[in-house]
């Protein structure tokens, strides 16, 4: 785990990082070439975990919910910002769902408290022209997708994973879970969710990631 005491250390991990992966990006590392049908659990090229890693930057913030705040802004008629008790007071829902990461690891019936990205999608109001959103994290992490991906009924903002609140580590307070796209998809750390007539790609999408990241087609490069 990332400490603050070092950021030079911490800033050549994270450069090799970076590097790493937009390496396997550029060589389509972990591309099996099959399809799966879409009713098959395990994604092609995917392996099940038990425990569920830490992927990030390195850089992972102190959130507290004193501190905390959830912004949607953009391309919508009532801009919304929550403060943690603001947003624990919207109606709270619990699901079950599979999770899968680029790297090749997918973790099953994962269970998560959280608020629905429809719950918090309808506060806002999208305007006519919305078709995009795209994700600000508090690491400077940003990642997007379409508004109709986003809007799904197993999307949340979740703050509870296995009846515990989400560690530091997994993004904790609260984070974004859209289970059915590769995980990159879902920002951890969120503050500000932005919605766009015009789509804009995110951290990863900007160096070989694919814009889609649908794991049963394996969009996990383009
Ligand atoms: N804010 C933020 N969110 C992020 C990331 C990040 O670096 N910063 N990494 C992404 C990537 S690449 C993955 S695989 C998942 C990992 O989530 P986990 O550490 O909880 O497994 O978080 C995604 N969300
Ligand atoms: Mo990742």
């Amino acid at each position: 785990m990332a400490t603050e005491d070092d950021p030079g250390l911490i800033g050549r991990l994270r450069e090799k990082l970076i590097e790493t992966k937009t390496g396997w990006a550029r060589e389509g590392r972990l591309l099996t070439g099959t399809h799966a049908e879409p009713t098959q659990r395990l994604p092609p090229g995917q392996r099940l975990v038990r425990d569920w890693p830490v992927l990030d930057l390195g850089i992972q913030p102190a959130v507290s919910p004193q501190t905390f705040r959830l912004d949607l802004v953009g391309a919508v008629a009532r801009p919304v910002s929550l403060t943690y008790d603001e947003f624990m007071a919207l109606p709270q829902q619990e699901n079950v769902c599979d999770i899968h990461c680029v790297t090749q690891w997918s973790r099953y019936d994962n269970r998560w408290k959280g608020v629905a990205a429809h719950t918090l999608i309808e506060l806002a109001a999208p305007k006519p022209e919305a078709r995009h959103v795209i994700f600000h994290a508090h690491d400077g992490y940003t990642t997007n997708v379409r508004l109709d991906q986003f809007d799904q009924p197993d999307v949340f903002l979740v703050h509870e994973w296995e009846g515990k609140p989400i560690e530091r580590q997994h993004g904790g307070p609260i984070r974004v879970l859209i289970p059915r796209l590769y995980l990159w998809k879902s920002a951890k750390w969120v503050r500000r969710i932005e919605l766009s007539a015009t789509d804009r790609p995110g951290f990863w999408e900007v160096r070989g990631y694919h814009n889609n990241a649908d794991p049963w087609t394996e969009e996990r490069y383009g």
